[in-house]
């Protein structure tokens, strides 16, 4: 399998993130992805190949136009502000206050396309988010174009951005933006399937009033974890989308026979839609040693994963989002993908 990889991620370094109560170093770092190539090549998954650049149409499909304007703008303006640090919302438009209004400094408009205060930028990351979504596309052509498979090794990740929001760690949606550039290539039916710990809440807003794209999520129950304001099992998609987003939330302490009834679940009703190309939300945090999640999943679960998405018998583009444990992460992101060749 190709992976696809850009070292332009490593510019997004140095943030910091607010947690239980005090302002720690982001556990979404550049060494996650290094590690990840590192085992890439240690496993000889296959070659390593660089993005091809794209204009920011296909970010355009899923995300306003005036959200992805505004990305660019945030550290020059920050920087403008006379500030340092990593740039971050504090204020934010909730329910009672007027959210149709869009002011005019940086920290009332990083509030205004933000759902919380993870989305941080220092002065590589709009590099990094356009060298992401460059990987995600490429990565997609290499499936488009033939290939059984492909690794789209993205870094920062994506599916708790939404059209008009960032948050999570995620600014653009890479596997929205593929899903939706393989419907424009001609796929009649799109599946996402999201395996990281954390709901794809971006990636189910995106697209939950559609029929032509499946989203399908295995995650920590809302309920108790992070994202929270999203991903229950009611949520079952809305109009034409009726039916077509599939939550499986679980609860803290989910090993692999809990995780895998949900999969095998999830597996069927993704066979039911019989899609033309799967793309896969790749997210590890479900390991039982990530730092900030609470699932129980061991290391020689993950080629399960693999093999069971290979059953599916369609084309698969992986898109890399979460995991935390960065001694492990390699390890866990890449035995799903040797597991998916059955090796
Ligand atoms: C991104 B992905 C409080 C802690 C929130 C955010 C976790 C984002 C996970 N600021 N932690 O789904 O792996
Ligand atoms: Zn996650």
């Amino acid at each position: 399998m190709k992976t696809v990889f850009s070292p332009l991620h490593a510019g997004h370094a140095g943030n910091v993130e607010l947690i239980s109560g005090a302002i720690v170093p982001a556990f979404e770092k550049p060494s996650r992805a290094e590690f990840i190539k590192a085992r890439v090549e240690s496993e000889k998954l296959g070659p390593i190949l660089p993005p091809e650049s794209h204009d920011l149409a296909a970010a355009k499909k899923v995300h306003t136009g005036d959200y992805i304007d505004f990305l660019p703008t945030v550290w020059p303006l920050w920087e403008a502000s006379g500030r340092t640090g990593s740039a971050m919302p504090f204020t934010w438009p909730t329910r009672g206050l007027r959210g149709d209004v869009r002011p005019k400094t940086i920290d009332a408009q990083l509030g205004f396309y933000s759902f919380d205060g993870g989305a941080t930028f220092v002065k590589g990351t709009w590099d990094a988010i356009k060298s992401s979504y460059d990987v995600a596309l490429t990565a997609a052509a290499l499936v488009k174009a033939g290939e059984p498979s492909a690794f789209a090794l993205c870094r920062p990740p994506g599916h708790h951005a939404g059209a008009a929001f960032m948050g999570g760690y995620c600014f653009i949606n890479n596997a929205a933006v593929v899903a939706q550039w393989f419907r424009d290539q001609g796929a009649r039916r799109v599946s996402i399937l999201d395996v990281d710990y954390h709901h794809g809440n971006g990636t189910q807003e995106i697209f939950y009033s559609r029929g032509d794209i499946q989203v399908i999520n295995l995650h920590a129950d809302p309920m108790t974890e992070y994202p929270f304001f999203l991903g229950h099992a009611d949520e079952r998609g809305a109009g034409p989308g009726e039916g077509f987003n599939l939550n499986y939330p679980m609860p803290f302490g989910t090993s692999w026979d809990g995780w895998n009834t949900s999969l095998e679940d999830g597996c069927a009703k993704l066979t039911a839609y019989a899609p033309d190309v799967v793309i896969v939300s790749l997210g590890v945090d479900t390991f039982e040693k990530d730092p900030i999640s609470q699932f129980k999943l061991k290391s020689a679960d993950y080629p399960r994963i693999g093999r069971r998405i290979a059953r599916l018998g369609l084309p698969t583009l992986f898109v890399m989002e979460g995991g935390y444990a960065v001694e492990e992460i390699g390890i866990n992101a890449v035995g799903v993908l040797t597991g998916f060749e059955d090796r």
